[in-house]
């Protein structure tokens, strides 16, 4: 997919944009509605318009100034938070060229009673390239795992869904069990890391996975592999999957549909990693 470790932050600025709104959690704001601005800094590659000169080839940013301003002011919100978190989403999906974006509301007549400049929030949003690796071994496993995958097609936040091969394997971990089918899904997201756990776990229970014995049998187990660079260990999610390395039943799927990839601590490719546990 894309470029690994791609340093480059190319943007778009659209600076100050005034509009006339209802945001506030105050009843007179909500109805006597008062000034806001608000910064877009778009994020994609301008190699291409760069090249080619073509509109085509990049964002309107006249057309994006249009779709935020109509869209904050229609929709009005408590919390600037809430405006900037829900204009961030639509903008994206809206306008899938853009690669991220970097939203700030400002409210310069907010109701604060020392005199002050203005008061502002920023909020981020990206589309994340993420590894999941797809597993099941009890009933029908091919349809518990193509369900997952359809599901995962049709919401918007997620996009650009690659599923490697579905390769039958051995129980790994010493669990006496039914052998499994597995796979590696590759997409892009909106969903930050939590909320794709959040998103993925509820996959599973849909599947009607019940959580028994640890390493035991599963209707669907979905574990994320990677989420782009990132590097975590906390109490609910470890990236990357900290034994991925160890498991022949990911790293060959994952070899057939990123054969490129590095992985962000070890620095080995998928081949790389396979010829270790060889
Ligand atoms: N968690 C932490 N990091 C992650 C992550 N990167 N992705 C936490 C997903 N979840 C992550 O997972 C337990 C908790 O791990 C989650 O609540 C989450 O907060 P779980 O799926 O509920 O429980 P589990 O099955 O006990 O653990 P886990 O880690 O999913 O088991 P494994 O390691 O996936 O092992 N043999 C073959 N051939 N093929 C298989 O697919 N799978 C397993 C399960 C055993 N043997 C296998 C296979
Ligand atoms: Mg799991």
């Amino acid at each position: 997919m894309t470029e690994q470790n791609t340093s480059k932050r190319d943007f778009i600025l659209i600076k100050n944009v005034e509009f006339f709104g209802y945001h506030g959690v105050y009843d007179y704001e909500r109805g006597e509605g008062q000034r806001f601005l608000f910064t877009a800094r778009l994020f994609l590659d301008l190699d291409r318009p760069g090249e080619s000169d073509e509109l085509e080839d990049t964002v309107d940013y006249g057309a994006v100034t249009a779709f935020l301003s109509a869209y904050l002011k229609e929709h009005p919100f408590k919390l600037l938070e809430a405006a900037t978190a829900k204009a961030i989403e639509e903008t994206m999906l809206q306008f899938p060229m853009l690669e991220g974006m970097e939203l700030t509301l400002q409210k310069p007549e907010a109701p604060i009673v020392e005199p002050f400049e203005t008061v502002s929030v920023t909020r981020q949003m990206a589309w994340h390239e993420v590894y999941i690796g797809l597993g099941s071994n009890m009933g029908d496993k091919k349809a518990y795992i193509s369900r997952a995958v359809s599901a995962m097609k049709e919401n918007k936040l997620c996009r650009d869904i690659v599923v490697s091969k579905l390769v039958e394997t051995k129980p790994y971990g010493g669990v006496k069990q039914d052998d499994y089918l597995n796979g590696v899904l590759c997409m892009r997201t909106l969903l930050s890391p939590d909320k794709l756990l959040g998103y993925l776990q509820s996959l599973e229970n849909e599947a009607g996975r019940e959580r028994m014995e640890h390493w035991g049998p599963r209707t669907l187990d979905l574990d994320i592999l990677f989420f782009d660079d990132l590097v975590l260990d906390g109490e609910k999610l470890t990236i990357p999957h900290p034994d991925m390395q160890n498991r022949l039943f990911v790293l060959q799927p994952f070899d057939e549909i990123a054969p490129h990839f590095r992985h962000p601590l070890l620095h080995k490719t998928a081949h790389q990693m396979i010829e270790d546990i060889r």
